[in-house]
C-alpha cells in the first residue's frame, strides 16, 4: 500500500525509525554531517528526548549506561571522524562489557565517498574489532529496514554496539516507505538434555560454586536464580563489576570475583570441583590473569552458560557447555531440585569470609574513605545507582559497598577511565525517581568533568564524589612495585573541584576528614542541584589493605 504512504526525507525517516523501536533518549553531540536527523528529531521531540552532549566520549559513556541500565539498546549520535573518534570509547566499553547500542554517525555523501573528503573515515574498518556489526545506509529507502537490524543485532545473544553511517545523501533524499516494528530480543534457550546432564554434574558435586556475570539479565531472572541458589545451599560470587546481579546481603553471596579478589574466595575458585559459570566471559579480571581458571581445560569441572554461542569454548572447553539466554536457562534451571549439606556448611564459611574481608581497615591519614563507602552503603536507599569509573579509589567500593538491586552498579568492566560522572548523568535522566551517585577519581573525573554542563541544561540532580589522591594512584602503584622510588608521569596538579562544580552552576563542597563526609553529603544531596563533593585522601593510602610506602619498601627489598 505505498500509495498511502507519506514522502518523508531521510532524517524523519530515521527518527520514526527510533520510536518505532521504542527508544525515547538519545545522547550525542551534533554535526553538520547528520542535520536532516535533528530535523527529524524536532518533529517527534515529544517522543523522543536528545540529550546534548560536551564531547562525545561523554555522550557515548552515557549511551552506554543507558544501556546497561535498561536493557534496551543505548543510543549515540555523533559527527563523521572527529565525532566518531571521539565516540569510540564508549562503543570498546560495550563491546567488552556486553551492553547494547545503536551508534550513528554522519558520513560524507556517496558523491565523495572513498576521496577522504572532508572528515572521512570508514567506519567499517574503524569499528570492525568493537562492534558487532557496522554498516553504512546508502539508499533512504532501506533506513527502516536497516535499523531494525541494527536493533535485532545489538540484542541478539550477546548484546553489544552496532554502527550504522549515514551518508548525507542518504539523509537528504526522500522516499515513500513503510515504519518497521519494534524489535525482537532473540536469545536461546537450554536443552532438556544438557539440564539433564547439568543436573548429573550438580549432583555428584563435592564443592561447587556459581559465578553470574555479563548483560542480557533480568530482574526477574536474578530474583528467581538468587532463590534457587539460597534453596539448594549453594554459594554464589559475580564476576568483575557485575556485582549488582546479586543482592550482596544474601547467606549466600560469597563476594566478587574481580579484581582485588579475597584471597579466601580466589582459593574457593581455585578449588572448587565444580564451576557453574552464568552469563560471565571468564575474562582477565576475572580469573586473576586466567590463574583461578586454567585455559585452555580447567582443571574445575566447568557448566558454562552463555548467550553468545561464540564466547562457549573461545578461551575454556567446558565440561558443558550450554548456550542460552540468562532468563531462559533460570527458567529451566528453578525447575531443579538439588540440596547438599555439605554444600551449606560451605557457603555459610564462604559467607563468614565475605564479611571479614569487606570490614573496612584503617587507612593512613584523616579521612577513613573505606568507612565513608560503608556508610553510604548502610545510608542510601535499597536501589541506588552507583556509577563509578576507573581507579584504586574504585577498589573501596567494590570491596566495602553492598550492592542490594539489580543494576545498582554502572562500572565499565573494560576498566575505561572517565565513565562514573557521564554513567550518572544517562542514569539520572533514564530514571529520574531513582537515587543516584558518581564516584570518581580526580584523574578519571576530568577526562569527562566537562558533562557537569549536560547534567545542569538537563537538570540530572545527584551527588558525585571525587576522590582526590593527587596522583594516577593506580599506575604509581604499578611503577613502585616494578620500579620503586623512580615516580614518572603520575602526579597530578589539580584544580578546586568544588568550584569548578559551582562554575558550572552545580553545588560544590570539599570534605578533608572523615567526620565532615556526612553533613556535606546531607547538603550537597539536598541542593537539588547536580552537586559534587572532593574526597581528599591521603596519597600513600592506595588500596583498601596495603599503603604505598610498603608497597615501595618491598619491591626495593625484594631488589637488593
Ligand atoms: C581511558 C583510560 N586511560 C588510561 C587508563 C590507565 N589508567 C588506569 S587507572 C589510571 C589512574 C586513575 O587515576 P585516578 O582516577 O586519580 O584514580 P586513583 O587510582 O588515583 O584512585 C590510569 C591512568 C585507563 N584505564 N583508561
Ligand atoms: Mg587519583
Amino acid at each position: 500500500m505505498k500509495s498511502d504512504l507519506k514522502t518523508r526525507h531521510g532524517g524523519r525517516i530515521l527518527a520514526d525509525a527510533l520510536v518505532a523501536q521504542g527508544v525515547k533518549l538519545a545522547f550525542g553531540v551534533p554535526g553538520e554531517s547528520y542535520l536532516p536527523v535533528l530535523d527529524g528529531l524536532h518533529d517527534l521531540r515529544d517522543k523522543l528526548a536528545f540529550v546534548v552532549c560536551r564531547q562525545e566520549g561523554g555522550a557515548s559513556y552515557m549511551a552506554e549506561a543507558y544501556g546497561k541500565l535498561t536493557g534496551e539498546p543505548g543510543v549515540l549520535f555523533v559527527t563523521r571522524g572527529p565525532g566518531a573518534t571521539n565516540g569510540a570509547i564508549g562503543v570498546h566499553t560495550g563491546f567488552q562489557d556486553s551492553t547494547p547500542m545503536v551508534v550513528f554517525i554522519g558520513q560524507v555523501g556517496n558523491e565523495f565517498v572513498e576521496r577522504e573528503a572532508f572528515q572521512e573515515m570508514d567506519y567499517r574498518r574503524m569499528y570492525g574489532q568493537m562492534a558487532k556489526w557496522v554498516a553504512q545506509i546508502d539508499r533512504v529507502e532501506r533506513i527502516p529496514e536497516y535499523v531494525s537490524h541494527a536493533f535485532h543485532a545489538a540484542m541478539a545473544g550477546r548484546p553489544g554496539p552496532v554502527v550504522l553511517a549515514l551518508p548525507e545523501d542518504t539523509l537528504f533524499a526522500e522516499a515513500a516507505v513503510a515504519d518497521v516494528p519494534h524489535y525482537h530480543t532473540v536469545r536461546p534457550s537450554a536443552s532438556p538434555s544438557e539440564m539433564k546432564e547439568l543436573e548429573k554434574i550438580l549432583h555428584g558435586a563435592q564443592r561447587p560454586f556459581v559465578i553470574l556475570g555479563g548483560g542480557g539479565w533480568t530482574r526477574e531472572a536474578c530474583r528467581r536464580l538468587q532463590a534457587w541458589v539460597e534453596k539448594t545451599g549453594l554459594a554464589a560470587g559475580t564476576s568483575f563489576r557485575c556485582q549488582d546481579l546479586f543482592d550482596n546481603r544474601s547467606a549466600a553471596y560469597a563476594g566478587d570475583v574481580g579484581i582485588g579478589i579475597n584471597p579466601k574466595l580466589a582459593q574457593r575458585v581455585r578449588q572448587a570441583d565444580v564451576l557453574l559459570v552464568i552469563g560471565a566471559r571468564l575474562g582477565e579480571m576475572t580469573t586473576s590473569a586466567y590463574s583461578l581458571v586454567e585455559a585452555p581445560v580447567p582443571q574445575q569441572t566447568l557448566i558454562h552458560v552463555h548467550a553468545g554461542a561464540e564466547e562457549l569454548g573461545r578461551v575454556y572447553r567446558p565440561a558443558l557447555p550450554i548456550n542460552s539466554g540468562y532468563p531462559q536457562f533460570v527458567d529451566a534451571l528453578v525447575g531443579l531440585s538439588l540440596s547438599n549439606s555439605q554444600w551449606k556448611d560451605q557457603a555459610a564459611t564462604a559467607r563468614k569470609e565475605y564479611l571479614e574481608w569487606t570490614e573496612p581497615q584503617p587507612m593512613p591519614g584523616k579521612l577513613q574513605w573505606g568507612q565513608l563507602v560503608r556508610w553510604l552503603s548502610d545510608k542510601l536507599p535499597e536501589d541506588t545507582i552507583v556509577a563509578g569509573g576507573a581507579g584504586n579509589f574504585a577498589s573501596w567500593v567494590h570491596r566495602h559497598f553492598r550492592y542490594k538491586g539489580f543494576r545498582t552498579q554502572l562500572g565499565p568492566t573494560n576498566g575505561s577511565m572517565g565513565y562514573g560522572y557521564p554513567a550518572a548523568v544517562a542514569a539520572k535522566l533514564a530514571a529520574p525517581s531513582r537515587n543516584v551517585i558518581a564516584v570518581c577519581g580526580d584523574g578519571d573525573f576530568l577526562m569527562n568533568g566537562q558533562e557537569i554542563a549536560t547534567a545542569v541544561q538537563h537538570g540530572a540532580a545527584f551527588v558525585a564524589l571525587v576522590v582526590n589522591n593527587g596522583l594516577y594512584g593506580t599506575i604509581r602503584m604499578h611503577q613502585e612495585r616494578e620500579y620503586p622510588g623512580r615516580v614518572f608521569g603520575t602526579d597530578l596538579k589539580n584544580p578546586d573541584f568544588a568550584a569548578y562544580a559551582r562554575a558550572f552552576g552545580g553545588h560544590g563542597e570539599t570534605v578533608e576528614r572523615t567526620e565532615e563526609f556526612a553533613p556535606a553529603f546531607e547538603r550537597a544531596a539536598s541542593s537539588g542541584k547536580p552537586a559534587l563533593i572532593e574526597v581528599k585522601i591521603d596519597p600513600d593510602a592506595i588500596t583498601p589493605s596495603t599503603t604505598l610506602s610498603a608497597i615501595r619498601e618491598k619491591a626495593l627489598k625484594s631488589k637488593q
